[in-house]
C-alpha cells in the first residue's frame, strides 16, 4: 500500500514541511506540505529534487576501521577505548568532537551531553560556528540570551523589509517567494537589498545598495545617529527597556554622514533614500545572513542592526524586528541543546557558576566542564599542535568548508585518532577516517529540528535503514555506555531524549530563561510521532498566546535590559598589490554546501554545473580572461581555477565564487583553500566573504567537453569539473600538457570495454578531436576537444547519452557535434524542474511572450518550485529592454 509520510526538507533554515510517498514499488516522490506552516505547500528545486537523492548510490553501509569492513561492536569498542585511553592520559581537553546544524535535536543534545557533562570538556564545537555565531554572539550581548524574536509572519506583515548580505532567493526560497507574494499583493512594500553584488535577490529590490565589502556596520551606525537626530528614537521603549544608549550614539555620532559614504561607496542619494526609508517606515524588518556573520567585523555588524531596531522600539511586534536568517535545517536546534563550544545546554551559559550547577545536578553528571571549549578554528589549530589525541567528526565536511582547508586536511590526517560519522563514503573529509561510521540519512532517521523562527518540527522516517546504517545519537550512546555512562545515556528512542530535553529547558526555569519547551516533557511515543510543528517558547502549562520576543521589554540580562553596544566601523582598507582582489565566497541556487546529496542529482547539477567565479568585464579585458575561459584564484595559502563568468553583477576588482565544489567534483576548486583562517574576534566566525586574492588567467592548450555513460575515472588534466547528467555524467576539462593519445585517455577514463572502437577525428590544423565510443546503438561515451572552449551544445549532447543512435548518419552527427535543425540547443538548464533551457525562454520571449507568467504558461518554466522565477524575469527584461533599443 503507499504510503505517506510527513516530514521536514533537510536543507536549509526555512524548514519546509515535506509528504513523503512511498510506492507500492518502493518508488519515493515529494511534496511540499500544504499544512506546514513555514511553506504552506511550496517547496524549492532542492526540496522537489529530495527523492532524487536518496538512492544508495555512494553510500556508506557498514562500518570501517582504516578502510576495511568491521562490525558495529569492533568500531564502538574501539571509539571508545581510544577515547577512554586519550582523556586517562592527557585530560578531557585532549578530546573533540567537531559536529554539524544538520544533526537533528536529538543528536545534537547527546553529543553535548557527553562532552560537556561526562567527559568534562567543552570541546564541542559546530559548524555552526562558521554559518552563525556572529549572530549569536550579538544576541547574547544585545539581549542576555540567543533569541530571534520575530517570525515569518513579519517578512509578510512589513512595509519595509531589509535584506542585508542574504541572497535570499537562492539560500531561502521559499521565504523569497513568501515575501514576493506579499509584495506582489501590496505593492507599496519596499524591500532594499544590501549585498556588495547584484544577485537574484536584488531582482526584487527597490533599492540595492552595493556598499564595499564588509561595511554594513558603519551603514547601520550611521543610520542609528540618523535616527537619533531626525527624532525617530521611540523615547518610552528606550527609556523602560534598554541601557547604554547614551554610550552607543555618543560613538555613532563620530561617524559622520560623509565617512559613511566614504567607507561605504554608496552615492549620496542612495544612503538618504535608505535612511529616509528606515526613518519614515514603522514597520521594519531586517533579515540579515552571511554578508553579515561571516566577517571579520560580524558581531558588531549584528550589533549595529540590532541597535537601530531597539532606539526605535521596532522589535517583537508584527512586521517589525531584526530577523537572523539561520543556514541549515537545525542550525536553531543546536544552539538550544547548547551545541557550541561557548554554550551550556538550554540556552544557559558556561560562564555561570549557577547555570553549570544547575546543567550538573539536572544531568547527575559526574563532572562538568568548567570553561568554553575551542571554537571551530582554534579546534582544528589543537588538532594540528597534536593537543587532540581523539576527534569525532558528525555530519560535517571540513576539509572542504573550514578555511585554510589544506591545514584542516593537514591537520586531520595527523592526528592520531578520527572517527567520521557520515552517510556517503568518499567525502574529501572521510578520506581520512581512522573509523568510519555510517549513518541513517534523510527519510530513514527520526527526530526533531528548529527552523529560522523558532519553530520545532519532526523529521519522520519513512524508508528502513539501509546496510546496517544507525543514527547519530545511537552511535554516540553507545559509545557513551561503552565508557561507563550506561544510566545517563539509556535511552532507546528519540523520543525519550527529546522529552529530556523539553525537562531541562524547564528545569529551574520560571521564565529566566527564553527556550522553555516544558510543555513537551515527558512525550510517550504516540504524541511525539503525531507532534505537529510548534514555535518555542511553550511552557508547561501556559496556554501560548504570542510567539513574538520583546515588544514589551523582558530581556534575559540580568536587569532585565536590552543592552545598546557601542560600534566602532571596522577599519576595511587593507590593499595589497599582489592580491588586488576581494573574494567573495557563497552559494548557487541547486547545491548545498559540499554536494554530497544534491550533487547526485542530474536536475540540480544542470543548472550550473562547473565550478566559476563572477568577474566584472574590465577585469576581465585585463586579466585577458574571454567568456568561458578558466581563472586562478591564488592567495598566499593556496590557489583554485574556476571558469570565468563574466559579468556586470560584480562590482570592479571582486569576484564571487561558490563554496560547493570539492575534490570529488573538481580537479582544484576547494575555495577554502584560497581563504584564511581570520576570525570575529566576539564569536570566532571565520570572515568568509572578503578574502584579498589574485586573479589571473589560467592557459589551457587544450579544453574539452565530454558525456560518458561510466563515472569518469581519475580524469588526469589541469582543469576538471564532474557533474551528474541524465543517463550518466558531464565532464568539463582542460589540459596544459598535450596528451600523446586522445583515444587511449578516453578509454580509460570512461572504462570502455575492449574491442569497441572510437569514431570519430582528429583535424590537425584546427587541433579539433572528435571521439565518440558506441556500444551497439547506445552512445558510452563523447569527448569534444578543441584549442578553445569547447562550443558543442552541452544540453543536446548529454541527451545524446539516452537517445537511440540507429544508424552511422546519426553516429556521425554526434561526432560534428551539432543539433540537427529538427532539435535546436536549447541552452543551459534555467528551470530544473521541467528542464527548460536559457535559449527556449529566449525563443519565447521573443516569440511574444513578455512576462513570467507567459513564459510559464508556454514553457511550463518556472511553474512547478519557483524557484527560477527571478533569472526568469531577468532573462524576459532583457530580451525586452534589447529589442527596445
Ligand atoms: N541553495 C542553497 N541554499 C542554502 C545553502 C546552500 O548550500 N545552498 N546553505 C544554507 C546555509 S547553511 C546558509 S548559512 C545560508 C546562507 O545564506 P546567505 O547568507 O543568503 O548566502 P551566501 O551566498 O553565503 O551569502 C549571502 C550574500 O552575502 C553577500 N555579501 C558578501 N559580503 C558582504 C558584505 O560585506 N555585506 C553584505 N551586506 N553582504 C555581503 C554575498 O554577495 C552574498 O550574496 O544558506 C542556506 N541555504
Ligand atoms: N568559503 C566559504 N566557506 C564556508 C561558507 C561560505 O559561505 N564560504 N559557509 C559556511 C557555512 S554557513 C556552513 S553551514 C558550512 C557547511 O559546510 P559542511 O557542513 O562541511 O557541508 P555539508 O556538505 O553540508 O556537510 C554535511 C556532511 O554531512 C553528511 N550527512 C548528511 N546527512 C547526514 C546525517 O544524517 N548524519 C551524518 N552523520 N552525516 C550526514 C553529508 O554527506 C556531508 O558530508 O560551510 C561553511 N564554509
Ligand atoms: S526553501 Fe527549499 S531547501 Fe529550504 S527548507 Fe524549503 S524546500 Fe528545503
Ligand atoms: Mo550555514
Amino acid at each position: 500500500m503507499e504510503q505517506a509520510v510527513k516530514t521536514t526538507c533537510p536543507y536549509c533554515g526555512v524548514g519546509c514541511g515535506v509528504i513523503a510517498t512511498v510506492a507500492e514499488d518502493g518508488a519515493v516522490s515529494v511534496k511540499g506540505d500544504p499544512d506546514h506552516p513555514s511553506n504552506y505547500g511550496r517547496l524549492c528545486s532542492k526540496g522537489s529534487a529530495l527523492a532524487e537523492t536518496i538512492d544508495l548510490d555512494g553510500r556508506i553501509l557498514h562500518p570501517e576501521i582504516r578502510g576495511e569492513p568491521a562490525s558495529w561492536d569492533s568500531a564502538l569498542d574501539l571509539v571508545a577505548a581510544k577515547f577512554a585511553a586519550a582523556i586517562a592520559e592527557h585530560g578531557p581537553d585532549s578530546v573533540a568532537f567537531y559536529v554539524s546544524g544538520q544533526l537533528l535535536t536529538e543528536d545534537y543534545y547527546v553529543a553535548n551531553k557527553l562532552m560537556k557533562g561526562f567527559f568534562g570538556s567543552a570541546n564541542i564545537d559546530t559548524n555552526s560556528r562558521l554559518c552563525m555565531s556572529s549572530s549569536v554572539a550579538g544576541h547574547r550581548r544585545a539581549f542576555g540570551s540567543d533569541t530571534v524574536p520575530g517570525t515569518y509572519e513579519d517578512l509578510e506583515l512589513a512595509d519595509l523589509v531589509i535584506l542585508t548580505g542574504s541572497n535570499l532567493a537562492w539560500c531561502h526560497p521559499v521565504l523569497y517567494q513568501r515575501l514576493a507574494a506579499a509584495k506582489e499583493r501590496r505593492p507599496g512594500m519596499k524591500v532594499v537589498v544590501i549585498d556588495p553584488r547584484r544577485t537574484m535577490t536584488t531582482d526584487i529590490a527597490d533599492l540595492h545598495l552595493a556598499i564595499r565589502p564588509d561595511t554594513d556596520a558603519a551603514l547601520f551606525v550611521g543610520l542609528f545617529s540618523h535616527l537619533v537626530s531626525n527624532n525617530a528614537v521611540d523615547q518610552n521603549y528606550v527609556a523602560a527597556h534598554t541601557s547604554g544608549f547614551a554610550e552607543a550614539f555618543a560613538t555613532a555620532a563620530g561617524v559622520s554622514f560623509g565617512e559613511v559614504l566614504e567607507r561605504t561607496g554608496l552615492p549620496a542619494m542612495q544612503l538618504r533614500e535608505f535612511y529616509r526609508l528606515f526613518t519614515t517606515t514603522g514597520k521594519v524588518v531586517t533579515c540579515y545572513s552571511q554578508g553579515v556573520n561571516q566577517s571579520s567585523s560580524g558581531t558588531d555588524k549584528v550589533n549595529a542592526i540590532l541597535n537601530c531596531h531597539l532606539a526605535t522600539g521596532r522589535i517583537g511586534r508584527p512586521g517589525m524586528g531584526p530577523f537572523s536568517l539561520t543556514g541549515q535545517p537545525n542550525a536553531m536546534g543546536g544552539r538550544e541543546v547548547g551545541g557550541l563550544a561557548n554554550m551550556l545546554a538550554a540556552h544557559m551559559a558556561i560562564e555561570s557558576a549557577e547555570d553549570r550547577d544547575r546543567v550538573q545536578r539536572f544531568w547527575a553528571s559526574p563532572v562538568l566542564a568548567e570553561k568554553p571549549g575551542l571554537k571551530a578554528v582554534d579546534l582544528f589549530q589543537a588538532v594540528a599542535d597534536g593537543r587532540i589525541k581523539a576527534l569525532w567528526i558528525m555530519a560535517t565536511n571540513p576539509v572542504v568548508s573550514m578555511p585554510d582547508a589544506a591545514a584542516v586536511e593537514a591537520a586531520i590526517k595527523a592526528c592520531p585518532f578520527v572517527v567520521i560519522s557520515d552517510i556517503i563514503k568518499d567525502t574529501d573529509t572521510a578520506r581520512h577516517a581512522h573509523v568510519m561510521l555510517p549513518s541513517l540519512g534523510w527519510g530513514e532517521k527520526s527526530g526533531t529540528v528548529t527552523n529560522s523562527e523558532r519553530r520545532i518540527s519532526r523529521q519522520r522516517a519513512f524508508l528502513a535503514a539501509p546496510g546496517t546504517t544507525r543514527a547519530d545519537w545511537w552511535q554516540l550512546v553507545e559509545v557513551a555506555r561503552r565508557m561507563g555512562f550506561a544510566d545517563a545515556f539509556a535511552y532507546e528512542t528519540p523520543a525519550e531524549i527529546f522529552s529530556e530535553h523539553a525537562a531541562l529547558s524547564a528545569f529551574e526555569n520560571d521564565g529566566r530563561r527564553d527556550f522553555d519547551i516544558g510543555a513537551h516533557v515527558g512525550v510517550g511515543q504516540d504524541v511525539y510521532d503525531a507532534l505537529e510543528p510548534f514555535q518555542w517558547p511553550q511552557p508547561a502549562g501556559q496556554a501560548r498566546t504570542e510567539s513574538r520576543f520583546f515588544a514589551d521589554g523582558g530581556f534575559y540580562h540580568e536587569d532585565g535590559k536590552a543592552h545598546f553596544v557601542a560600534v566602532e566601523p571596522a577599519e576595511t582598507d587593507r590593499a595589497n598589490p599582489d592580491y588586488p582582489f576581494t573574494l567573495n565566497t557563497g552559494r548557487i541556487r541547486d547545491q548545498w554546501h559540499t554536494m554530497t546529496r544534491t550533487g547526485k542529482s542530474a536536475r540540480l547539477s544542470s543548472h550550473i554545473a562547473e565550478p566559476f567565479a563572477e568577474l566584472h568585464p574590465r577585469d576581465a579585458v585585463e586579466i585577458g580572461v574571454g567568456n568561458a575561459g578558466l581563472v586562478e584564484i591564488e592567495s598566499p595559502l593556496g590557489s583554485a581555477v574556476v571558469r570565468a563568468l563574466i559579468t556586470e553583477r560584480q562590482a570592479r576588482r571582486s569576484i564571487f565564487a561558490p563554496m560547493h565544489w570539492n575534490d570529488q567534483f573538481a580537479a582544484r576548486a576547494r575555495i577554502d583553500a584560497v581563504v584564511p583562517a581570520i576570525t570575529d574576534r566576539f564569536s570566532g566566525q571565520p570572515a568568509s566573504k572578503n578574502v584579498a586574492v589574485a586573479v589571473k588567467l589560467f592557459k589551457a592548450r587544450h579544453y574539452a567537453f565530454a558525456v560518458s555513460q561510466a563515472k569518469p575515472v581519475e580524469p588526469d588534466a589541469a582543469y576538471w569539473a564532474l557533474a551528474k547528467a541524465d543517463g550518466g555524467w558531464r565532464l568539463e576539462l582542460a589540459f596544459t600538457t598535450p596528451v600523446q593519445h586522445w583515444a587511449d585517455w578516453c578509454r580509460r577514463v570512461f572504462t570502455i570495454p575492449d574491442g569497441v572502437e572510437p569514431l570519430g577525428y582528429a583535424d590537425a590544423p584546427t587541433g579539433d578531436v572528435r571521439l565518440a565510443f558506441f556500444d551497439g546503438t547506445r552512445l558510452l561515451a563523447a569527448f569534444f576537444l578543441a584549442c578553445e572552449p569547447v562550443a558543442v551544445a552541452r544540453n543536446w549532447a548529454i541527451a545524446q547519452l539516452t537517445a537511440e543512435h540507429a544508424n552511422l548518419r546519426k553516429r556521425f552527427a554526434l561526432v560534428a557535434g551539432r543539433p540537427g535543425a529538427d532539435k535546436p540547443d536549447p541552452g543551459a538548464t534555467l528551470c530544473s524542474c521541467f528542464g527548460v533551457g536559457v535559449n527556449q525562454i529566449v525563443a519565447a520571449v521573443r516569440g511574444g511572450c513578455h512576462s513570467v507568467e507567459a513564459v510559464g504558461k508556454a514553457l511550463n518554466a518556472g511553474t512547478n518550485c519557483g524557484s527560477c522565477r527571478a533569472e526568469i524575469k531577468g532573462i524576459v527584461d532583457g530580451c525586452l529592454a534589447a529589442a527596445a533599443e
